[in-house]
């Protein structure tokens, strides 16, 4: 089995989002004289925006109407911050490595539990090196389930055991094992600590390291797929 192409998380990966979802959700958190930390925020990683809100919540009951409006808020809040990115919000080594696979004719997809996926793709100038992009509209089931992965390499026309996925969430991890994909975690091992091969950043990352190590894992079990 080969290598033939690459699925990346947005938020923590390609570039830090979350720094501007947790100035959103704690705008937001004030407004409604809920008690929110940064530390709180941690949980939010790669969780889409109504689980989001019901942990922000922590239990407290409220209306659908609310529910939406509260999350309608937050996302503006979001966008101020997504509006003024640009591609120097690229995290060092992201744009590097993506060449590196265009160059060597592997696919690139985005796997991202975000509805602004594209919006954020396109204001950090990336749409160029990326060949399929599945996001918070893509599937109904987000991470932990592996769904929006399989929607990604489905767009790529390859199968999970083909793909690496590039995650920084501990439910992105999970979700691409469950796949059956391959799966670089971004971050500490108490976060991404499942994966098969674990690193702080891309920064400095070369596509030929990650391939060869991958391939020493190929050849000594399978990710899913025979
Ligand atoms: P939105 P990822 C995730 O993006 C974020 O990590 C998470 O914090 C956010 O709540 C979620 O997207 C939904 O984002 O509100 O923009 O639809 O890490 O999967 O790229
Ligand atoms: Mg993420």
């Amino acid at each position: 089995m080969t290598i033939r192409g690459f699925i990346f998380d947005l938020d923590g990966v390609l570039t830090d989002t979350a720094e501007y979802h947790y100035r959103a959700w704690q705008r937001l958190a004030d407004e409604l004289g809920i008690p929110f930390s940064r530390e709180e925020n941690e949980a939010l990683r790669g969780i889409p925006r109504r689980e989001s809100i019901l942990l922000l919540l922590k239990g407290r009951s409220c209306s659908e109407a609310e529910l939406q409006e509260w999350m309608e808020r937050k996302n503006r809040y979001y966008l101020e911050y997504v509006c003024q990115m640009t591609p120097r919000d690229v995290l060092p080594g992201a744009c590097e490595l993506l060449e590196e696979i265009r160059r060597t004719g592997l696919k690139a997809a985005i796997g991202s539990a975000s509805k602004n996926a594209r919006l954020v793709i396109d204001r950090l100038g990336l749409m160029p090196l990326i060949d399929a992009i599945s996001d918070g509209n893509s599937v109904e089931r987000q991470k932990p389930a592996p769904d929006l992965f399989l929607h990604a390499a489905g767009q790529l026309g390859l199968l999970p055991c083909e793909c690496v996925v590039v995650e920084d969430a501990a439910a992105g991890v999970e979700a691409a094992l469950a796949g059956g994909f391959w799966t670089i975690g971004l971050g500490p091992l108490e976060r991404v600590g499942k994966a098969h091969l674990v690193l702080p950043s891309l920064q400095g990352v070369r596509l030929s390291e990650l391939l060869s190590h991958l391939n020493v894992r190929i050849q000594t079990q399978s990710a899913g797929c025979a």
